[in-house]
């Protein structure tokens, strides 16, 4: 298959090209094929918006679709030659922050999968997310070029004028092709200025945020909580929707739809509050097109439905008038329009458009103007209609529904683990590939001797794959005999590394103290902060400092180990998830919305550690208190906190010495002597005189669910019917499913 196409195109065999020859012909092969089994020729097509696409290497998950992997990779072993070495050349795109953008790409593999059209909008950010490197225990950001001559991109033939407050830019459109698994191809459009100048990137990830025609694609803006640039967001923002509107308006005409009747031909979903003013901008595309007012009012909001991911207030999208009316003034009369009709309809002012600092509330307008608003798990839906969105879901009870989130398999099973998915195969066959549900087939092996001690096996293969894995790419040691306890996602104080750091020194100081643990702990870590997220950093800094001091004490470094992995992203995530004991999902309970390394974690089986939070409170549920280790407050006792506004660090901090210990030792003089005295200091501060996150009243009971989570692990044979468990019980969160539901109630294509 592949010896055909570089001897056409290099004239020689595979034995005799380079990596790069091999990789580029490989890619080319995949792209031929992906592009035969497009999905045309039906009626009504979804278009997923999103600011974000953290789609990862694209190369073996392609092969894997279209069913050629096991041919290519013999192939080039054949030849001598591994698929690994074609794997590690591809640079990996970071298109997006983290769950909600990872999500987004498990989407469209599902959508591709079950054979829905669905396609992709979004952006073609030439750097995405920052490249995280340590230097001194600190993060520093670099530039992530991805984009190659020859790469996954293709440009289309399209383009799009965007017209600014100040002046007009022209769009082009780029594609990668989503292959589905065993079925059709969509797209991804990313949306693009030819005027993008990356030369005008100085240290770091600085750049002139003034000039637009030279900036606009050239940073995914990392995260929430950076001020700085936030027009800029704006204009981004804009540039995605005006170019997507144009494009679902362009197909659904050559579809045949005559506009009165876009819901029919086109559904629309905006991925949390990023796309909301698509809405605006159909709504004035259609009376462009000569439809009035209310009718393309209603056409629109028939069209558009909303995802919210998250509860945090801060999080919840407001822009100023101002800034729209300087980025997009011709969507402000529109949304003016918009609101007056809700405040004329609605007194309420908590569900109006524009609030009386005039500020436009995006998720408001998708909730007034779009026919479904969702959250992502069971949970978190109901805290939304609940609490954070109850007066909306009082106005629109109807609109309201849950999507719990899901991951594709693809991914997160058949590339990222093959020795477990080789091994499911011979033990229950191939059904689960095609039917995730299948995977509780393996619930009949519980007491299987022979399969427990294979599962067992598979893990420890994996544990050394990664050992391996970190030696060469980043000098660090694993101890493959040690628990690998693992916290990888964003660094956010809410999702609480802060925590687990508490824990380290607690741990650390028990070994000082001459209480070893039975077997040796590796507390893993991988975290990106947002560059202007303070804390965020700081807490980084003080894992990193925890992993220089222990590293060097020889008298606790045979027990414990902390290790933070640098520049956490979608690869390094593929090696640490299948070689993870304990999945570590310990957020603040009612504050992540989902969460989805959760369930790559369980289904690579792993055991999860974790809150009655997000996610978590679906697989505690589906594997049973045997098969889980949940601990701390619940959400009615987090929410009921907030609302008095009472919670007080000190008095816990005062109460318990050993989290006084845990806390102290931040700022102790071993400390001091490796890191800096401002950041651990201030750190230091934060926890005992605000601690918002509530990270310690549950220390106690953190402490104990791990120490009885690393007793249990003890028991081999016990330790695995909790893996088979949870690998029987991850069906669920396929997000096959996922994408059912939101087709069957939302989309009806
Ligand atoms: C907002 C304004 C300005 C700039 C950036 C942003 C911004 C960017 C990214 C706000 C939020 C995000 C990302 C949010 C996110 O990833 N949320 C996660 O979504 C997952 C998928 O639903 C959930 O599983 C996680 O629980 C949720 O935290």
């Amino acid at each position: 298959m592949l010896e055909e196409i570089v001897l056409r195109e290099y004239g020689k065999n595979i034995r005799k090209c380079s990596v790069d020859e091999l990789y580029h012909a490989t890619l080319k092969l995949v792209q031929d094929m992906a592009a035969e089994k497009e999905i045309t020729g039906k009626k009504k097509k979804l278009y997923y918006i999103s600011a974000e696409f953290l789609i990862g290497k694209l190369l073996s998950n392609n092969l894997i679709n279209l069913g050629i992997y096991d041919t290519v990779a013999g192939e080039l072993k054949a030849a001598g030659k591994e698929i690994t070495e074609l794997e590690d050349r591809e640079p990996e795109p970071s298109l997006g922050n983290g769950g909600l953008g990872r999500l987004a790409a498990c989407f469209l593999d599902s959508i591709a999968t079950l054979g829905l059209p669905g396609d992709g909008i979004g952006l073609n950010y030439h750097y995405g997310l920052f490249r995280q490197k340590f230097k001194k225990c600190r993060q520093k950001e670099k530039p992530n070029p991805w984009i190659e001559k020859e790469g996954w991109l293709i440009r289309s033939e399209k383009s799009y004028t965007v017209s600014f407050g100040d002046f007009d830019v022209k769009a082009s459109m780029y594609d990668i092709l989503v292959t589905g698994y065993d079925n059709g191809t969509n797209r991804l459009h990313l949306f693009d200025l030819d005027s993008v100048d990356e030369s005008i990137v100085k240290k770091g990830i600085d750049f002139d945020k003034e000039q637009i025609p030279k900036n606009l694609t050239l940073f995914l803006y990392p995260d929430d909580s950076d001020e700085e640039g936030r027009l800029l967001r704006v204009y981004q923002q804009y540039f995605m929707v005006s170019c997507g509107a144009q494009l679902i308006l362009e197909e659904a005409k050559e579809r045949g739809s005559n506009l009165y009747d876009l819901a029919d031909y086109v559904a629309v979903q905006i991925n949390d509050t990023h796309p909301s003013m698509v809405i605006p901008e159909l709504i004035r595309l259609l009376m462009a097109e000569g439809i009035p007012w209310n009718e393309a009012v209603q056409i629109v909001t028939d069209t558009c439905a909303y995802t919210n991911h998250t509860i945090l207030a801060e999080a919840l999208e407001k822009w100023p008038v101002s800034f729209l009316e300087k980025v997009a003034p011709a969507i402000v009369p529109i949304i003016r329009r918009l609101d007056e009709e809700m405040k004329k309809k609605y007194a309420d002012p908590a569900v109006a458009i524009i609030d009386e600092g005039d500020r436009v509330h995006m998720a408001h307008m998708d909730m007034h103007f779009g026919h479904s608003v969702n959250g992502v798990a069971f949970l978190h839906t109901e805290i939304l209609k609940n609490s954070e969105l109850n007066e909306f879901y009082k106005l629109y009870p109807e609109k309201f529904n849950n999507k719990t989130n899901g991951i594709t398999f693809r991914r997160w099973l058949l590339h990222c683990n093959h020795g477990l998915t080789d091994f499911l195969t011979e033990t229950i066959g191939e059904e689960f590939k095609r039917d995730a549900a299948a995977l509780e087939k393996l619930l009949a092996y519980k007491e299987e001797d022979a399969v427990l001690k294979r599962l067992v096996e598979i893990k420890k293969e994996n544990k050394h794959a990664l050992a391996v894995y970190l030696k060469e790419n980043q000098k660090i040691h694993l101890d493959e005999n040690s628990i690998f306890d693992i916290q990888i996602k964003r660094l956010h104080e809410y999702k609480r590394q802060q925590l687990n750091a508490l824990y380290a020194i607690h741990k650390y100081k028990e070994i000082k103290a001459g209480k070893k643990p039975e077997r040796p702990i590796t507390l893993i870590f991988g975290a990106k902060a947002a560059p202007a997220y303070v804390i965020a950093k700081d807490i980084i800094h003080l894992i990193l400092c925890l992993q220089k001091l222990i590293a060097k004490d020889k008298k606790v470094s045979p027990y414990l180990n902390v290790v933070m992995v640098e520049n956490y992203n979608v690869t390094n995530a593929e090696k640490l998830i299948p070689a993870c004991d304990i999945s570590e999902q310990i957020s603040l309970a009612s504050k992540e919305a989902s969460g989805t390394g959760n369930m790559k974690f369980m289904l690579n089986g792993a055991v999860t550690l974790g809150t009655d939070d997000g996610a978590n409170v679906e697989i505690h549920e589906l594997v049973g208190d045997e098969n889980i280790y949940i601990f701390g407050e619940n959400s009615d006792t987090v929410i009921a906190r907030y609302d008095r506004g009472d919670y007080c660090s000190k008095d816990y901090y005062d109460k318990n010495p050993d989290l006084k210990e845990a806390v102290d030792f931040i700022v102790s003089k071993k400390m001091l002597r490796i890191g800096s005295k401002k950041k651990l200091n201030r750190l230091y501060e934060e926890l005992l005189n605000k601690d918002w996150f509530m990270t310690f009243p549950d220390f106690p009971a953190y402490v104990k669910a791990k120490e009885k989570a690393y007793r249990d692990y003890e028991d081999s044979r016990a330790w695995a019917q909790k893996m088979l468990v949870n690998i029987a019980k991850a069906g669920y969160f396929s997000s096959d499913r996922t994408i059912k539901q939101y087709n069957e109630e939302i989309w009806h294509l």
